[in-house]
């Protein structure tokens, strides 16, 4: 039964009456019914927008906007009527996942989205086969594209199972800043591992100034999240937890804004099984499976080139709102600061 039923229902009651008493339809019928059947009208509507999102055409104008929006980007524009002189020159996105999740990969995908997709361009070290040595554990600057300095992605080191290591790793990244080169360490590195990273890390003479994170994006493996919810694989029973875990950590959120979700490895799925993973994660984490979670896999053709501007538009749509809060509240802080400077001039004078 569909939501128009709820309306047909109400030619039981005469208008007359429901227009008197207008609670008594509601009394007369069964209210669980009522409410389900509109969230699976809701639910219905969502899967069916998402699924369109892989069966209609590519509108090729909009792909074109997209990435003429992302190509003009520069920190601020996105804020009208506002002075943008004083924004920093460069906007700067988080990518944090699981391991093997594809940050790496996601950091190549969209340099070739806006560079294009030039034989042998890989910028990010990508790890082969999940090999626990291989991957990334310098944290990695990229300005996207190279020849700009408006856009920087950092791609970093794997989330670990231990959610109080994550967060600890988190809170320096969001509040510390990330510095280009960065040796992360966990506490649960073994002696061998470290003595390696440290051997691997010994031309970082001197670090540079650390960037402040604008803006964060969560990357997940879609055939990974299949595993957990499946629940065969037990040692995949925790990845749903920990992503959810990770996009509900308050220092990966920008006030209400929580990181943008890109699913990688769809390639590997059926269409009806990547709509499945966006609609799961996005009951899991509460994020709109059409708006906030972005599908692009190891593909080059336009729908996922479409997905990878539409993710970066949302990153910098949310990244320049964040900026303008800080930038409103500089007078604010020099206002208070001139007031408390002229009171201490005039306390001091006083007490002469
Ligand atoms: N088929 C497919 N493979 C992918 C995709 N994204 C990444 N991979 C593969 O997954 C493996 C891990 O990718 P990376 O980009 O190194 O993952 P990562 O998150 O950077 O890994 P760590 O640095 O170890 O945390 C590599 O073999 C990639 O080629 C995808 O969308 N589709
Ligand atoms: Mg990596």
């Amino acid at each position: 039964m569909g939501g128009g039923e709820i309306h047909k229902g109400s030619s039981s009651l005469s208008s007359n009456e429901s227009c008197r008493n207008p609670t008594a339809y509601f009394f007369d019928r069964d209210v669980e019914t009522i409410i389900q059947h509109a969230s699976e009208e809701q639910d219905r509507k969502i899967y069916l927008e998402v699924l369109n999102t892989y069966k209609n055409g590519l509108n090729l104008e909009k792909l074109e906007e997209a990435k003429r929006k992302v190509l003009s980007y520069t920190p601020g524009s996105r804020i009208d009527n506002f002075d943008h002189s004083n924004f920093p020159k460069t906007t700067s996105i988080i990518l944090v996942g699981p391991k093997g999740s594809g940050k790496s990969s996601l950091v190549n995908k969209i340099s070739a989205a806006l560079e294009g997709y030039k034989l042998g361009l890989c910028r990010a070290q990508v790890s082969y086969n999940g090999s626990s040595e291989n991957g990334t554990y310098f944290l990695h600057e990229f300005m996207v594209p190279r020849s700009s300095s408006s856009i920087c992605l950092y791609d970093t080191r794997s989330l670990s199972e231990d959610v109080s290591e994550n967060n600890e790793m988190l809170i320096g990244w969001m509040t510390g800043g990330v510095c280009h080169g960065e040796l992360v360490q966990k506490n649960s590195d073994t002696i061998d591992l470290n003595n390696r990273l440290r051997a691997k890390a010994r031309h970082n003479h001197r670090l540079g100034k650390p960037r402040e994170v604008n803006f964060a994006i969560l990357v997940v493996n879609a055939v990974d999240v299949l595993k957990s919810i499946s629940g065969e694989d037990e040692s995949f029973k925790n990845y749903s937890q920990l992503i959810a875990t990770t996009f509900n950590n308050p220092f990966l959120s920008f006030k209400d804004d929580k990181p943008a979700i890109v699913i990688t490895h769809g390639d590997l799925l059926s269409i009806e099984d990547r709509v499945s993973v966006r609609l799961y994660l996005g009951d899991v984490m509460q994020a709109h499976p059409k708006t906030q979670i972005f599908d692009i896999p190891d593909d080059e053709d336009s729908p996922t080139i479409l997905s990878v501007f539409e993710m970066l538009n949302y990153c910098l749509d949310r990244a320049d709102r964040n900026l303008l809060s800080k930038q409103m509240m500089i007078p604010t802080i020099s206002l208070f600061s001139s007031m408390l400077f002229v009171l201490m001039l005039t306390t001091t004078y006083m007490l002469k």
